[in-house]
């Protein structure tokens, strides 16, 4: 099986849609929802639909911890409790289609980490205020000069990653929340020399619920970049330096870990 975790606060309006727009995109998908105690209710919504099917989990959460932390549970989830061969994250606002689960699946046939890209080959971001896109692409540029990741979209929040890959990601150094925890991924998997593959997703403003969006993650990732600079160990600088920059953005540095996941 094939996992898609998606954290959930206050999400009533998108999940009972979202979680069968996933599942119908292969047989073999199963959805985690993690929700941090969402006052609306959305938890009790997530048990509902996993009494109705069993390709549906649930973990709760306490309270509103970010989603970094639900993120990094829900992985541990994955890893501890399922026998997932492929593991996607991807919001519940529907800013990311289910319909591209497919693509990211399918490119991960030949890399470890895909990165859904809003940025690689164009802008693709739909219903936006163009503040707010001038704004995340600025804070890409700045990720990717400060941690010299040649990614485009590091910021990017719809991600397919093999199990091995994952399991090579040190998930409890993890601490961020947002945009932060978006980059620290991508960068532990460029370190542990993991193939990061990007590719080309359309990402659309939510149109329901309310965003959980606010300042403290921006200055989060703003200062983030640079502890990940400087607390480089010198192993991980080097692969850095070797990191292709070709237009394709396939990072390769040595074959990954896993066998094809296509099969198990
Ligand atoms: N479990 C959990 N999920 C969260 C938390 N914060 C946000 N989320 C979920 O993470 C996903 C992304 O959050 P959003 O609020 O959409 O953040 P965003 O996409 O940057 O901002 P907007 O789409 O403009 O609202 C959504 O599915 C949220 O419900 C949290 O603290 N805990
Ligand atoms: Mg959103």
């Amino acid at each position: 099986m094939r996992l898609v975790i998606v954290p959930t606060y206050d999400e009533r309006e998108n999940l009972g849609r979202i979680v069968p727009a996933i599942l119908s995109q292969a047989d073999d998908l199963h959805v985690l929802v993690v929700d941090d105690g969402s006052p609306d209710g959305t938890g009790e919504i997530a048990d509902e639909l996993a009494q109705a099917d069993p390709r549906v989990h649930v973990l709760h959460r306490a309270r509103k911890e970010g989603l970094g932390p639900a993120y990094v549970a829900g992985m541990g989830y994955a890893l501890q409790r399922t026998d997932a061969r492929a593991i996607v994250q991807m919001d519940a606002d529907f800013s990311h289609d289910p319909a591209s689960i497919p693509d990211l699946l399918e490119a991960l046939e030949d890399a470890d980490v895909v990165v859904g890209s809003r940025y690689r080959g164009g802008i693709r971001v739909t219903n936006w205020p163009l503040s707010r896109l001038v704004i995340s692409v600025t804070a890409n540029l700045y990720a990717a000069i400060v941690t010299g990741i040649p990614i485009r979209d590091l910021t990017a929040g719809f991600k397919a990653y093999r199990r091995e890959a994952l399991e090579r990601i040190p998930l409890d150094r993890i601490r961020s929340d947002g945009y932060a925890f978006q980059i620290e991924m991508v960068y532990y998997a460029v370190r542990e020399g993991l193939r990061v593959r990007e590719v080309p997703i359309v990402f659309s403003d939510r149109v329901d619920g309310t965003s959980k969006l606010s300042r403290w993650i921006v200055f989060e990732a703003a200062w983030m970049v640079w502890w990940l600079r400087l607390s480089a160990p010198k192993r991980g600088r080097a692969a850095f330096d070797r990191t292709d920059r070709r237009e394709d953005a396939t990072i390769e540095k040595r074959p990954g870990p896993g066998q094809d996941p296509g099969r198990r």
